[in-house]
């Protein structure tokens, strides 16, 4: 395989998508050594067919503000690979989601969804639409006009959309209300549904508790656990609650939370209602921290990241490039033992390259965050069999699997040296699935 001319293949072929570029290149880099030891990859061409998304689709998204004035808005839904199974993954509100944006998170999808065990394919959609600022009523219309066009393009074993950053219970609620209406049935087709219709218990939690399951893993490697460790977190929706809740359960101090605005800072620790709050400041459509300093009397920096303090666990939290070299560099500088990224290329690779260079922990997001679509996928079968399993049914799967992938990336990652490169087993392990999949599917 030759990585470098499928990259320059690759830049011509999808103009300005630098974010994409940057999930291809980190997996062809990691498993170059791997295909290039098993030539049936390239006899199939399964690196050139695999960068290539299957289907794209993109359309308009017309709705109506609360003054009555028409807005018009792009919506996508990329459909990559459903070599192991239906497309599978979330959907992203946020005025800097692009097509570029929604095709690194497919990427990234395939393989993640790969690593969880479960038979899922790989898929990413979302809109350019900003939810800050809206009425639930202005979220509602838009939510029903994306889905008046999506609905023809997904389907319980077709296409299985999710949230992500801009989409929660609430707007996967008014999703599934207008999927519902023109369709007529009552199917699995979204996965963080309420718990009364068809949702799965956990599935709010499952992303920061997977995390949180996937670093205790990582830590276990050193003989260590979180009790008594710092942990610092960034964002403050779905997956920073629940990494926070799950931290605290296993006795550490999460001292910081982040958003657009910046960073506060709890000395404290985030504990207790304090974590419910962050529901409360989602939930308010503001995208902002600094109330949380307001309401507990803690220091707010504005326009800062948590990075610079001073931690033994790190977990982004957010969105994709969010730690930095030089946020890197602080965190080795400070004695940070482990950063298990929690969203999705949360880390640049300048800044993945400071942790492995000094042989500090890394967990790469598709590794560690896989818990989220790990649990849709537990819903989707919940669905299937008409059942719904107990909170402690849905936790000891979500544990298996956490406990199976960290397993996966021990296996293809660790080094002669026994440091144990997570991004490359992750990378490799996610890879062989899905392309001995494609090779004994044949040439479609
Ligand atoms: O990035 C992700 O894995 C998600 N946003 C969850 C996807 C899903 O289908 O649950």
């Amino acid at each position: 395989m030759n990585v470098q001319k499928i990259l320059a293949e690759l830049e011509k072929n999808h103009p300005a998508q630098p974010e994409f570029y940057q999930a291809v290149r980190e997996v062809l880099e990691s498993i170059e050594e791997f295909v290039n030891e098993n030539p049936q990859y390239d006899a199939h061409r399964i690196v050139e067919r695999l960068v290539e998304p299957d289907r794209l689709i993109q359309f308009r998204v017309t709705w109506v503000d609360d003054n009555g004035d028409i807005n018009v808005n792009r919506g996508w839904r990329v459909q990559f690979n459903n070599a192991i199974g239906p497309y599978k993954g979330g959907l992203r509100f946020h005025p800097s989601v692009t097509l570029g944006t929604l095709k690194f998170l497919g990427f990234e999808q395939i393989f993640k969804n790969s690593l969880t065990t479960l038979p899922m394919g790989g898929a990413k959609g979302g809109s350019d639409f900003n939810p800050k600022g809206k009425s639930d009523a202005e979220i509602m219309r838009f939510c029903q006009a994306f889905m008046q066009e999506l609905w023809r393009n997904i389907g319980p074993e077709i296409d299985v959309p999710a949230g992500d950053i801009g989409v929660g219970g609430r707007e996967i609620g008014f999703l599934y209300g207008m999927w519902k209406k023109l369709t007529r049935e009552h199917v699995g087709v979204l996965t963080g549904k309420g718990r009364n219709w068809g949702g799965s218990l956990i599935r709010p939690e499952a992303t920061g508790f997977g995390g949180v399951y996937f670093a205790q893993e990582m830590l276990a490697t050193k003989g260590t656990s979180f009790e008594g460790k710092v942990v610092t977190l960034s964002g403050f929706g779905n997956v920073t609650w629940g990494a926070a809740l799950k931290a605290v359960e296993f006795g550490a101090k999460v001292v910081t939370v982040s958003g657009p605005d910046g960073y506060i800072y709890d000395p404290d620790g985030i504990k207790g209602d304090k974590i419910d709050y962050l529901l409360e400041l989602r939930a308010s459509n503001n995208d902002v921290v600094k109330p949380y300093a307001e309401k507990y009397g803690v220091e707010f920096f504005p326009g800062e990241k948590p990075w610079g303090v001073k931690c033994d666990i790190a977990m982004p939290c957010a969105t994709q490039n969010e730690l930095r070299e030089e946020d890197a560099k602080k965190l080795v500088a400070n004695g940070c033992i482990c950063i298990a990224e929690t969203s999705n290329m949360g880390c640049t690779p300048e800044a993945i390259n400071v942790f492995i260079n000094n042989k500090v922990m890394y967990g790469p997001g598709k590794a560690v965050n896989a818990g989220g679509v790990a649990v849709s996928g537990l819903e989707m079968s919940q669905n299937s069999e008409k059942l719904s399993w107990t909170r402690e049914e849905v936790d000891a799967k979500l544990i298996r699997i956490m406990k199976d992938i960290h397993e996966n990336c021990v296996k293809y990652g660790t080094q002669p040296d026994g440091y144990i490169n997570y991004m490359k087993g992750a990378n490799i392990a996610g890879f062989i699935k899905v392309a001995d999949a494609m090779i004994d599917q044949g040439v479609i």
